[in-house]
């Protein structure tokens, strides 16, 4: 018998990067365990980690090259699937040009350092400017308020939620979720021991979330109108002389503009617009300003909205002239042994912004990437540069990207698509090619992204644990092997270890940090809290962090003369939510992970219900703009009147992932719409849909 033996890593599902303790025999797991010495997640796991081994053993999972035949996959050899992949794209691109091939990546690639590290290999072999991918369905507001007030789309600011006092939370639900562009694993413990130091909490969100129910104060909120709320706090401050620059009162610039710019945002303003009272706001802002730590937090319902951007640049703002920005127990910088900012550094480097402008309608590209909202139309509409093919790394946009049935029958008219993924789901049976990737308990693991967004600096570092199925190549020597047969090179280039060995060796703990040093740490190594040192690292042309760019100032007008999106047609609201035994589109193929009742339900107020006829447990019918779809009411008061929501990441009607597991559930993006967006950043506007809604 063979004998048990132990392997860590952090896990790679969400941004979390809890840390894990797997026993095995060499051949299969035997357990899954928190760390409960790992210095970030502190013995924090959730369901998914347990089930990160049903990936690898999936009966339904990709393991050969497939080829479409008719309405059929068949298998092909590895050489073969490589030469047809490289044939068709060149194929494209000589009738039609570079830019005719699409490529779409999802969000695994932020948790593979191998495909980080090599993927923009094959953007440069393949040279096509169309680029998507789900970032536009998640974070560019983020990253369009740190280019103009930081100067550097990454550099991010992350709430110190560990030293913080006064929590304020708007869009976002990290005790499901964890949270994101703020990896905080076991967030609901890190909520008890915020308010058993006698901090505060204020969640503000249309649903009373689960983290509403551990926080002090939960205010409902009009979807969409979360910029209100954050430029009357700004309102108040400035008027009240609650402010202060704290540390960064020389680094600073527009603060007269700033309050120029809220000046008609005055609380009763807000509160017509929120449907929070007055007093409430002032009361608010007032116990903001005057906290010793506090830090404002907006994450998806904030930033996939309307008003992302202005939602972003409002939260930065806010904790800027409270003292709160770069400083212990506010919005911080992380210095993380891999310093992802200082590799894309762009000191002394002049940018516009956005850097181009899409082909049909316009819409701003950002760090390379048009906004997955427009991606059906550069598919569907002709002229020079219409994408003809696609590619897909695991990715799944039929059921993630606004108005995904819009996607999907663009993909049906594609010359060529191909997907590099591990299952036949919604969007890679269009394929006529797919391409098997490894799984994370196959590949090596380094979280080069989440750990620059992490509460606390951390370092881990794990090898591959398994071999990949069938002899298969991992992933990113799958990327790697394609660009070389593209660009006609002989080899692929250095493994991603030796790379990642090189910028360890450039990064903030290049004295304690290596790969050896983290292998021989078995676990996580602690870096530290973060540390206040904003100043220096400014990309800002005047090295100063604007706290009023125009281009925000230029959308304020949309914001003042915005209404309510709801009508007499679509009297309701949709917004979305997470769930934890699911994680986007993709871990609804694991039988421990979505046993037990069907969880794709649509949560309405019962007040609503009542009206309409609904009862708890019927089929009600959701429409909207894009479409229908029909699923059980699930009646709550945890709902905010007028407002549904639905959960997203559901709605797989491909044949293929195991009928045994499957429920009936439908895709939340069949009812949003693609041409909602955030203007300023073209990320979709998933939040506050209109929709109507009836007794099925
Ligand atoms: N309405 C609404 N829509 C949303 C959201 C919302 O809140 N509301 N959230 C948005 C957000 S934040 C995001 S990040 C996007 C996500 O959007 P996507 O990234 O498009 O979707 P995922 O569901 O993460 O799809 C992952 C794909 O990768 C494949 N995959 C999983 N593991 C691997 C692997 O190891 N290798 C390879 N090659 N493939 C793998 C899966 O089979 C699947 O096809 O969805 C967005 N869509
Ligand atoms: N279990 C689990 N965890 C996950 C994921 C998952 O799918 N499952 N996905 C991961 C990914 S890719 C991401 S990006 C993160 C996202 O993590 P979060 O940002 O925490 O996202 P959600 O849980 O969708 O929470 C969004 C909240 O916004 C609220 N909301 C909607 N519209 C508005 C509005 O206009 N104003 C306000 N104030 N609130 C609004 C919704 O009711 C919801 O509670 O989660 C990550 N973690
Ligand atoms: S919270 Fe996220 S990182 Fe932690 S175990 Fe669950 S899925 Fe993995
Ligand atoms: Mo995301």
């Amino acid at each position: 018998m063979a004998t048990q033996q132990i392997h860590h890593r952090t896990c790679n599902i969400c941004e979390a990067m809890c840390g894990l303790v797997i026993a095995h025999d060499g051949a299969q797991v035997l357990s899954i365990k928190p760390d409960t010495d790992d210095p970030l997640s502190r013995g924090h796991i959730c369901p998914k980690a347990v089930a990160l081994q049903d990936f690898r053993t999936d009966p339904d999972r990709v393991t050969k090259p497939l080829r479409k035949q008719g309405d059929d996959f068949v298998e092909i050899g590895w050489d073969e699937a490589i030469d047809l992949a490289a044939e068709r794209i060149r194929a494209i691109q000589s009738d039609h040009g570079a830019d005719a091939m699409g490529i779409y990546l999802g969000n695994p690639n932020a948790h593979k350092f191998g495909n980080m590290l090599n993927l923009p290999g094959l953007f440069k072999a393949i040279g096509s400017r169309n680029r998507y991918s789900s970032a536009t369905a998640d974070q560019i507001p983020h990253h369009v308020a740190s280019i103009h007030m930081l100067g550097h789309p990454m550099l991010m600011p992350i709430p110190d939620i560990d030293r913080t006092e006064f929590l304020l939370i708007l869009g976002g639900n990290p005790v499901i979720s964890n949270g994101s562009m703020m990896t905080a694993p076991g967030f609901g413990r890190r909520m008890e021991e915020l308010r058993a130091r006698g901090g505060r909490i204020v969640v503000i969100d249309p649903r009373r979330t689960e983290t509403a129910e551990k926080a002090d104060t939960h205010h409902f909120i009009r979807p969409e109108t979360d910029a209100f709320l954050l430029l009357a706090l700004i309102h108040v401050i400035l008027d009240e002389g609650l402010e202060t620059l704290g540390h960064l009162a020389s680094t600073v610039t527009g603060l007269d503009r700033l309050r120029t710019a809220v000046s008609q945002l005055t609380p009763e303003r807000a509160a017509e617009a929120t449907g929070i009272g007055a007093d409430d706001i002032r009361s608010l802002a007032r116990d903001f300003a005057k906290a010793r730590h506090a830090v404002a937090y907006s994450r998806m319902g904030a930033s996939t909205q309307s008003f992302g951007t202005l939602c972003q640049w409002a939260t930065n703002a806010l904790n800027t002239i409270t003292g709160n920005f770069d400083a212990v127990g506010g919005a911080m910088f992380t210095t993380p042994a891999l310093d992802y900012v200082g590799m894309t550094s762009r000191k002394g480097r002049q940018r516009s912004y956005p850097e181009r402008r899409s082909r049909v309608s316009g819409q701003p590209l950002y760090n390379g990437e048009f906004p997955v909202s427009v991606l059906a139309e550069e598919m569907e509409t002709p002229g020079q540069g219409q994408i003809r093919g696609l590619l897909t790394v695991a990715g799944n946009p039929v059921l993630t990207a606004p108005n995904g049935r819009r996607i999907e029958r663009a993909l049906t008219g594609l010359d060529f698509m191909m997907s590099i993924d591990i299952h036949v789901n919604d969007t890679t049976r269009h394929a006529d090619l797919i391409l098997p990737g490894t799984v994370a308990l196959e590949e090596a693991m380094y979280d080069m992204v989440f750990h620059s967004f992490a509460v606390r600096n951390t370092a881990a570092y794990a090898r591959p644990l398994f071999d990949p199925p069938q002899g298969n190549p991992q992933e990113w020597e799958v990327i790697a092997t394609l660009a070389a047969r593209l660009t006609g090179a002989n080899q692929i280039g250095p493994s991603p270890e030796q790379v990642l060995s090189m910028l360890l060796a450039a990064g903030f703990h290049a004295d304690t940090v290596s790969v050896p040093a983290l292998l021989d740490a078995g676990g996580s190594v602690d870096l530290g809290p973060m540390v206040p040192n904003l100043a220096a690292r400014l990309e800002t042309p005047d090295g100063l962090l604007d706290l009023a760019p125009q281009a925000f100032l230029d959308d304020l007008p949309r914001l003042l003369s915005h209404g309510d999106a709801r009508s007499a047609d679509y009297p309701f609201a949709l917004v979305g939510r997470r769930q934890v035994r699911s994680h986007n589109s993709w871990t609804q193929n694991s039988p421990r992970l979505v046993k037990g009742r069907n969880r794709c339900t649509v949560e309405i107020h019962p007040d609503d219900a009542g009206r309409l006829g609904i009862a708890d447990g019927a089929d009600v019918r959701v429409s909207g703009r894009t479409g229908s779809v029909t699923l059980p009411a699930e009646l709550t008061d945890a709902m905010a009147p007028g407002t549904v929501s639905i959960p997203q990441g559901w709605g797989q009607r491909n044949g293929r992932l195991s009928a045994a597991t499957r429920v009936q559930t439908v895709s939340i993006n069949d009812l949003t719409d693609e041409t909602r967006i955030d203007p300023i950043s073209g990320n979709a506007a998933f939040n506050g849909v209109p929709v109507a809604l009836a007794p099925a």
